[in-house]
């Protein structure tokens, strides 16, 4: 599905700002049809933000269920014969969207687009009534996965995975338009020959058109041209994208009419890179990569996991600031924004689906929902897994252009030690590939299931390991967590496959202290931090190290949480801890 663009013959019109707002307990909206007219007893509410902590009310906070955002906004009148079509960059996690009285569209998965062509249901100059009804409940045929109880308070919603389970429209929604003849997709391969630049592309139109292409530098001097819908371009000395140097091309791509005339044109940026697993090396443009950074969350207070610009640039301008090179997209496929924006400045990315906690073995402690079987014909089965392939799908549709994606994350942390396990992945697996032979596929592997019990991890071209020793097991003693993780991590590298250590971190609240090494203090993290690294930098096919997290964060209350998750390194305002100081010492050579 291609982005909406502003273009010589698209343009589009941002509908982010205040919509009307209403949560429906007794799930009445679409029987009562409550988009055939006002929302009843609405509210305001920004778009794009979750609703969950914008309305000063835990009700709301912890809703589940039904909920329906509405606005009126008015074609621009310029638009006249043209196909119109509205575009939400993420719902979560499942909407159906009527424009005035007429259902227009409905997508399952929280964090990829969608769209709806809607020319027959509008005109050009007037307004329209825009109802969405949202669904945040979580199931085990969803994606994530969770399950409703029902408890003798009533019921409550529980899921395997450790952030708050934010909703709404958490990112820009617009209208849009084109001719009736258009583009639908466009995907471009890279490859080097020496200095020379491949640039395969591969381009489809709604009705027969000629295809032009124009691949121009950064300074918008054309250095490449062809005909037709589909080709290679080369590039002679070609500027490679490479960690740390965000070179983009761009490739315009046209289709004409019989006379000639212009009747599309869309724009790709195109970064030219290589990427290969060989041997226990991951390889950028042939040359060996040691990941640095973390695994992230898009979480902000009051906005949740609401896009932001602000936070965006900051988040990546400390990145910069700490000397990291890369981040994971954990748990969920991030704001297309972001993935631009690391496109642009060089930042490498693994990119991950919402498979997240498809693992009832996590329950103990955390999450509160015990007592299931992860794959079972009544949990996690074939139905969940349609749902998470079609969620592979969509991330791999929609981030299969970005240069700064070098790995696939299909799920984080999923029973990967049992029969049930590898039978769900193994497809999986092959799926992604066909889907996107250019990239290696990964999968995180949990602690539950250590080195010599994994069966998923055999499917997988980059080992990505999450490992907290000397937090969640050997606490606070970090020599016997420094030999037990270099003795498990030593059984990984025997299996000669690239290893990125995917998460390791400690909880710590800021502004606490001591001298004798106490878990939860700023000193206690850094130490286990240096703890890690001494360990990654004994062993060779350790490629990468992601601290977890980048920022505190908020999740599901519980004994082991204090006002979140705070394994940051940044608090959530993105202020330093001490161990923000001594990961810039390790990872900026400069410093
Ligand atoms: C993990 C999960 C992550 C949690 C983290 C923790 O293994 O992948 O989502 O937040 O541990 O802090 O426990």
């Amino acid at each position: 599905m291609l982005r909406p663009q502003d273009t010589a013959t698209r343009d589009r019109k941002r509908l982010d700002g205040l919509w009307r707002f209403a949560l429906d307990p007794a799930a009445e909206g679409r029987t009562a049809r409550w988009f055939a007219g006002p929302l009843p007893r609405s509210r305001d509410m920004a778009v794009p933000a979750s609703f969950n902590d914008v309305i000063a009310d835990p009700a709301v906070r912890d809703y589940f269920g039904d909920l329906w955002y509405q606005n009126t906004v008015r074609v621009p009148h310029g638009w006249d014969g043209r196909r119109i079509v509205l575009h939400f960059e993420s719902v979560t996690h499942r909407a159906t969207v009527w424009v005035g009285d007429v259902e227009v569209a409905s997508h399952e998965g929280g964090y990829t687009p969608f769209a709806a062509d809607i020319t027959e249901h509008v005109r050009a100059g007037e307004p329209i009534r825009v109802t969405v009804l949202v669904n945040n409940t979580l199931s085990f045929q969803t994606i994530p996965p969770g399950v409703i109880e029902d408890t003798p308070a009533g019921p409550r919603q529980r899921y395997w995975h450790d952030f708050f389970n934010y909703a709404g429209i958490h990112r820009p929604v617009w209208l849009y338009q084109t001719g009736p003849v258009h583009l639908t997709d466009v995907t471009v391969r890279t490859d080097l020959d020496g200095a020379t630049g491949i640039v395969e592309y591969t381009s489809a139109a709604s009705g027969s058109a000629r295809t032009h292409v124009v691949l121009r530098d950064a300074t918008g001097r054309a250095v490449a041209e062809a005909d037709g819908a589909e080709g290679a371009l080369t590039v002679e000395n070609v500027h490679r994208w490479a960690p740390g140097d965000g070179y983009l091309y761009d490739l315009e791509v046209q289709l004409a009419d019989d006379t000639g005339a212009v009747v599309d044109a869309y724009h790709q940026s195109v970064g030219v890179r290589t990427v290969k697993v060989a041997g226990n090396r991951f390889l950028i443009n042939g040359e060996p990569f040691y990941f640095t950074g973390f695994g992230k969350h898009e979480d902000l207070a009051v906005i949740g996991k609401g896009h932001n610009d602000a936070f965006m640039v900051h988040d990546f301008e400390l990145l910069g600031w700490i000397g990291a090179n890369s981040f994971r997209t954990s748990h969920y496929p991030y704001s297309e924004d972001v993935l631009d924006y690391a496109d642009r400045h060089g930042i490498v990315l693994i990119d991950e689906t919402a498979a997240v906690g498809l693992n009832m073995g996590l329950g103990g402690g955390i999450f509160g929902a015990q007592g299931y079987t992860t794959f079972s014909p009544d949990t996690v089965n074939d139905v969940s897994r349609a749902v998470h392939a079609q969620a592979i799908r969509e991330l791999v549709d929609r981030d299969k252009n970005h240069p700064s994606v070098v790995l696939w994350s299909i799920a984080n942390e999923p029973e990967s030690d049992t029969e049930g396990a590898e039978n769900y992945f193994r497809p999986l697996f092959e799926l992604t590939r066909e889907l996107d032979p250019t990239r290696p596929v990964g999968f995180v592997n949990v602690m539950l299931a250590p080195y010599g019990s994994c069966r998923v991890s055999q499917f997988a071209d980059v080992l990505m390991l999450n490992r907290y020793y000397g937090w969640y097991t050997h606490t606070g003693d970090l020599a016997a967590a420094e030999q037990a993780w270099e003795q498990e991590l030593r059984g990984w590298a025997s299996e000669n496959k690239p290893i990125i250590i995917t998460e390791y971190g400690a909880d710590t609240y800021p502004g606490l202290h001591s001298i004798g090494n106490q878990p939860w203090t700023e000193e206690y993290q850094v130490e286990y931090l240096d703890m890690n690294h001494r360990v990654f930098d004994r062993i060779d096919a350790v490629v990468g190290e992601h601290v977890w997290n980048f920022a505190d964060f908020a999740t599901t209350s519980g004994v082991m949480r204090v006002g979140g998750n705070k394994k940051g390194v940044f608090t959530r305002d993105r202020q330093p801890k001490a161990a923000a100081h001594a990961l810039r010492r390790r990872w900026r050579k400069d410093t």
